[in-house]
């Protein structure tokens, strides 16, 4: 009999065929699960969810991340919250500018089953510029009085149940706290398709604190609906202005970013030019 691991989501049900478990635990904060999957490889599951797969976690971690990085003049510091996998991290530290990536993770079981298990999507763990710490990452950016970060990238869960506090507006501000001024944020931000209120109503949450505020858009094939969204947020217009040179050099090691995507990536579709101008209403 096939073993299946599955996730339902607003309606919708995928599920992943499995050869082998690999890891199956409780942290203090969530079941955490990591399976041999027949179609993506390795991926890790958390409640029930899919975050991670070994064959297609390159589109979600190089598009939360460089989209921002090229965009932000030598980003030296970068905050990034959650991101338990390394995957994030290890694409920030492609970046050489970057001399201190602190990533912000509340739940250490995540990162110890990840680096024993997904070693091959946390690349960078031993980079001496990175900081891992296990904390919340809200307390974090209402109190901390450290240097502030050119950029913050929030990699987060859904927001659902536990989650539901990375997409609020009080975070987002205290997240905004601890950029230096025109520095940049991206956070995922849902599938703009099951998840239309929470996508639109987190554009309408970032424009009251941001001046620039863009949306953007690519695939995610084991997230539900397959299209995912990220937003890139700052007080500096500048989401188009990547840096090709810089873009090039990475595009190499990159398996679906390079500085044409990211053009297309921030074209929006009627639907989302719509729901967008409804909100200036
Ligand atoms: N529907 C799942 C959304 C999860 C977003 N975060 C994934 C973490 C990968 N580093």
């Amino acid at each position: 009999m096939p073993l299946w691991y599955q996730e339902t989501f607003q309606g919708t049900r995928l599920a992943l065929e499995t050869t082998e478990t690999l890891y199956s635990g409780r942290s203090e904060f969530q079941k955490i699960e990591i399976f041999e999957s027949k179609a993506y490889g390795r991926a890790l599951a958390l409640d029930d969810v899919f975050m991670t797969s070994v064959k297609d976690e390159f589109f979600y971690h190089e598009m939360l991340t460089h989209p921002a990085m090229l965009t932000a003049e030598n980003p030296k510091r970068v905050l990034v919250i959650g991101g338990g996998d390394g995957g994030t991290v290890r694409e920030v530290l492609r970046h050489p500018s970057v001399e201190q990536c602190v990533m912000i993770e509340i739940d250490e079981g995540v990162v110890q089953a990840c680096k024993e298990h997904l070693p091959m999507i946390g690349t960078a763990w031993d980079d001496p510029r990175l900081d891992v710490r296990f904390a919340d990452g809200i307390d974090y950016v209402k109190t901390s009085d450290e240097e502030k970060y050119d950029v913050i990238l929030l990699d987060g869960t859904d927001p659902v149940g536990p989650g539901e506090v990375l997409f609020a507006q009080e975070f987002f501000a205290a997240c905004k706290r601890m950029l230096k001024p025109g520095g940049i944020m991206a956070m995922q931000s849902e599938t703009p398709i099951l998840m239309r209120d929470v996508f639109f109503e987190t554009q309408g949450k970032l424009r009251e604190l941001f001046a620039e505020v863009h949306p953007y858009f690519g695939p995610v094939p084991i997230y539900a609906s397959g299209i995912w969204s990220w937003t890139w947020a700052s007080d500096r217009k500048a989401h188009l202005d990547v840096d090709v040179a810089r873009a090039e050099k990475l595009t190499d090691g990159c398996r679906y970013y390079n500085a044409d995507i990211h053009k297309a990536a921030f074209t929006q579709p009627n639907y989302v030019r719509r729901g967008l101008a409804d909100l200036s209403k």
